[in-house]
């Protein structure tokens, strides 16, 4: 993808925006800005614009990896407390009259998912991907195919007859709650560093998270049997988090439990697989 085939690559989600100029050598400039919760899609894409103006000129597609159900360029919520996007938002025709070049969108952890697939952890094999953000998003690659829509949606699975959905006993905005609970008034980041240091309310927590998380890669392992299941985003990156997983993990019968990684690509994840999706796009497009 030589300099006229940049990509202008975004990962919107709930609580921060990635922004990046992408080429074939690999993100050449990026900027990161909170995504303001309360602001909408409008504002939203506005910060896009404005953190991408120093490279206008420098990309021909924009991708999108969106927090959120995406499906004929609408954005959707699935869960309005991971992030409020009014229903069927108009995406792509937003985004296309904003910078007036061809768009493509995908779910975020989706596009994660491809990116890990194609540059990182998978090494062009099969995966599932789980992003435990401030949601639980997921990105499954099955026989060299990405699924999209609904596909990955983990975090809205339903645990219990109260209907929950499972992220929002795991997230980063669960782990916050536990602690205002219990007095502490901390985000995920202040939390962890507290168990780091052995507090043991903290330590409960993240141990809490880590084992619905565990429970999580057992029924995917019964459902996808994927090769492996790379784990990124914030909490999923963050110190021991992966390692509690992994120790908490209970083997199906006499099989040897899926292999967990962590996302080879960190943040980028999302990043590099949304521009290499929109790239394929745009090559089909005869671009
Ligand atoms: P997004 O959900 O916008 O994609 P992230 O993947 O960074 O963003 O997930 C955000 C959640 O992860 C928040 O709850 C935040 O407090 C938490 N978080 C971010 N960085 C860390 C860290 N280094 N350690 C622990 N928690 C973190
Ligand atoms: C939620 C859902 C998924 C998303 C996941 C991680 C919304 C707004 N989002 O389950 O689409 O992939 O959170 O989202 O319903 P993130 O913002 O934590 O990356």
């Amino acid at each position: 993808m030589d300099q006229d085939n940049a990509i202008l690559a975004v990962d919107i989600g709930g609580t921060k925006t990635l922004v990046a100029l992408v080429r074939a050598s690999g993100i050449v400039a990026e900027a990161t800005v909170p995504t303001r919760r309360e602001d909408g899609p409008d504002a939203w894409l506005a910060a896009v614009a404005a953190a991408a103006s120093p490279w206008q000129g420098q990309f021909r597609s924009i991708g999108l990896a969106v927090t959120g159900f995406v499906r004929n360029g609408l954005w959707s919520a699935m869960n309005p407390e991971t992030l409020g996007i009014p229903a069927d938002y108009p995406l792509i025709a937003k985004v296309e009259g904003l910078f007036g070049l061809p768009a493509v969108a995908f779910n975020d952890a989706q596009a994660a998912g491809w990116g890990e697939h194609v540059l990182g952890a998978g090494q062009g094999k099969d995966l599932v991907f789980l992003t435990i953000s401030t949601g639980i998003g997921g990105g499954i690659v099955l026989n060299g195919r990405l699924l999209d829509g609904l596909a990955g949606h983990f975090g809205l699975t339903t645990e219990g007859d109260e209907n929950i959905f499972l992220e929002d006993h795991i997230s980063g905005r669960w782990m916050a709650a536990e602690a205002r609970n219990l007095g502490h008034e901390v985000d995920a980041k202040q939390l962890f560093a507290a168990a780091a240091t052995g507090e043991d309310w903290a330590m409960d927590i993240v141990e809490g998270s880590a084992r619905r998380v565990a429970r999580l890669c057992q029924n995917i392992q019964l459902t996808v049997d994927p090769p492996q299941i790379v784990i990124g985003g914030g909490i999923g990156l963050a110190g021991g988090f992966i390692e509690r997983v992994r120790s908490l993990v209970v083997p199906p019968g006499q099989v040897a439990p899926v292999p967990i990684s962590r996302a080879e690509l960190g943040v980028h994840a999302g990043i590099l697989g949304i521009a290499d999706l929109a790239r394929a796009k745009s090559l089909q497009a005869g671009g």
